[in-house]
């Protein structure tokens, strides 16, 4: 008996634990997905196992703080439309399907750094920081079917490849800019934008909110800026403008996805929608020479007061300026820097400094050094483009380079930090190609390959990499007048923005890259984005 029966028991306990330890396999669109993060992660290990996100899964955070409970309703609400799952947040739970723990163990990776973790029944982000656990959110959300981003409930299976990615960015100072200036953009428009950074583990949003064609900020001392001054934009339309209570959300917005807005007040050239609010401003008449502008003292007056300037509708750059000794300019720059100042809570204020063609060599001077004076006084660090390395700068003030190579060297000499955003690289606004239905070339066509193929820290020679604190993509607002521009221009360039400053360049390479960045589109379709199907990208 003992004898006869002794097989069978063997093979009835084979198959228990064959069938017991036969996990599923992950499937080859999730392993790819686990694959193709942008911006590439520093290690991705894969297991091979799958897990399946169900609706009773719940979310687990240690410790239980607001910090990690706003990050934790950040994921349910993300997750939400397309599963249509209510994920519970469960206090202080390690064992929850989702756990987000925020633990000095995973300091190394510093306070943007994350692991992510993901085994057959459970997927867990650790961070020292809630920087990091929003950033381990945005890899999960990759690495889950495109359908994730759907808004609507999708019919599908929420796979996840099992495996481990650590990851951490190489620069702190990663981010984009939008020109509201040009063509306004309103409160809808701009949480979009702030949200694709967000997608793409972004921390800065860089809003140029004045410029000749409109001023697009309240400021409650000088009201005409936007009552008047708000009032058009390129080509003639509407326009329009912030108050302080819009801007407010918007800064608070962009907090609550770990991103810092940085205002911008573009002094002082770009200042025609100024000039043109209030007379007193105005410091001559602007008369073109030699295919340049000039200056000129002759102020036409109006009923005994100076006349302000005509509104601003076309896209010529560096004609109108500030007069340093007009006491109204100090008190408007003063009363600006101020407002703008208190309304920020961010450690940065950029006063533009760009091309101003027509101000006085010394006088622009004087302007940066009063710039930045106020800037302190304010408790801000100063930002500017690149020219202000012409004024008295130093380590506690921030150079924008666009353009011109020794302007980044003569920053970095005077030991300033500084951002690179080089227009024939990075800018947003450039066309991809002579076919690109918007955008300028001024700089270069910049298609997908050109906007990925170079590198922060060897971009300028001679600049001390030490200085650089990052990259940021300008997106100007000439040529763009909706959502649809914006994606247009944005994607997939923002990708490359994205890379560039969060993985080392060891781990770059155009061909994984430009695979990842194929894989990119069916979230993108999800999502509603109108990107630009690059012929350089192989399209998935
Ligand atoms: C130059 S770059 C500008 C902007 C324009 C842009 C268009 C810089 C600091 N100034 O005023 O909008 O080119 O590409």
């Amino acid at each position: 008996m003992k004898t006869r029966l002794q097989p069978l028991l063997f093979v009835l306990l084979g198959s228990f634990l064959f069938l017991s330890s036969c996990k599923k396999q992950a499937s080859q669109e999730a392993t790819e997905a686990f694959n193709s993060v942008i911006p590439k992660p520093l290690t991705i290990d894969i297991s091979g196992g799958a897990f399946f996100l169900k609706s009773d899964a719940a979310i687990g955070i240690k410790p239980d703080n607001e910090k990690t409970r706003a990050v934790a309703n950040y994921l349910a609400g993300l997750l939400k439309p397309a599963t249509g799952f209510d994920l519970e947040i469960q206090s202080e739970d390690t064992k929850a399907t989702i756990v987000l723990e925020l633990t000095s163990d995973e300091s190394g990776l510093g306070g943007e750094g994350y692991r992510l973790t993901v085994t057959d029944d459970q997927i867990v982000i650790r961070s020292s920081e809630p920087n990091g656990l929003f950033y381990g959110i945005q890899t999960l959300r990759q690495i889950l079917p495109s359908a994730i981003e759907a808004t609507n409930v999708q019919n599908a299976s929420w796979e996840v490849a099992t495996g481990e990615i650590t990851d951490r960015p190489v620069y702190s100072w990663r981010g984009t800019m939008l020109d509201v200036a040009r063509h306004f953009f309103g409160m809808e428009a701009v949480k979009r934008f702030i949200d694709y950074n967000a997608m793409y583990k972004m921390n800065k949003v860089h809003l140029h909110l004045t410029d000749d064609q409109g001023w697009r900020i309240e400021i409650k001392s000088w009201p005409n800026l936007t009552a008047h001054g708000g009032k058009t934009e390129v080509g003639g339309g509407t326009g329009g403008f912030f108050t302080q209570e819009q801007y407010a959300e918007l800064v608070n917005y962009a907090q609550s996805r770990f991103i810092t807005i940085i205002p911008e007040i573009d002094m002082p050239g770009h200042i025609n929608s100024a000039l043109a609010s209030y007379g007193e401003l105005n410091g001559g008449t602007v008369v073109p020479e030699e295919g340049r502008y000039k200056v000129v003292d002759a102020n036409p007056v109006l009923d005994g007061k100076i006349k302000p300037t005509d509104l601003y509708i076309g896209t010529e750059v560096g004609w109108s300026t500030l007069r340093f000794e007009k006491e109204s300019t100090m008190r408007f720059i003063t009363d600006v820097i101020r407002e703008i100042s208190a309304i920020t809570p961010g450690p940065w204020i950029h006063i533009g400094g760009d091309e101003a063609h027509v101000t006085k060599k010394s006088d622009y001077i004087a302007f940066v050094n009063k710039f930045t004076e106020l800037a302190k006084a304010n408790g801000k660090i100063m930002i500017g483009w690149e020219e202000i390395a012409q004024g008295d700068i130093d380590s506690t003030s921030i150079s924008q380079h666009w353009h011109e190579p020794n302007y980044a060297r003569m920053a970095s000499e005077k030991g300033a930090k500084i951002i690179m955003s080089p227009s024939t690289k990075i800018y947003l606004d450039m066309q991809y190609d002579s076919t690109s239905r918007i955008g300028l070339h001024w700089a270069a066509y910049v298609e997908a390959d050109d906007a990925y193929n170079w590198d922060i820290a060897t971009h300028v020679e001679g600049v001390d990499e030490e200085a650089i604190l990052g990259i940021e993509g300008p997106l100007w607002g000439e040529t763009i007048d909706s959502m649809e521009d914006i994606e247009y221009l944005l994607f997939p360039r923002i990708t490359a923005v994205a890379e560039l400053g969060w993985t080392p360049a060891e781990n770059r390479s155009w061909e994984s890259y430009s695979y990842r960045t194929g894989r990119q589109a069916a979230r993108w379709k999800s999502l509603g984005i109108d990107y630009h199907p690059s012929v350089k990208i192989p399209w998935k």
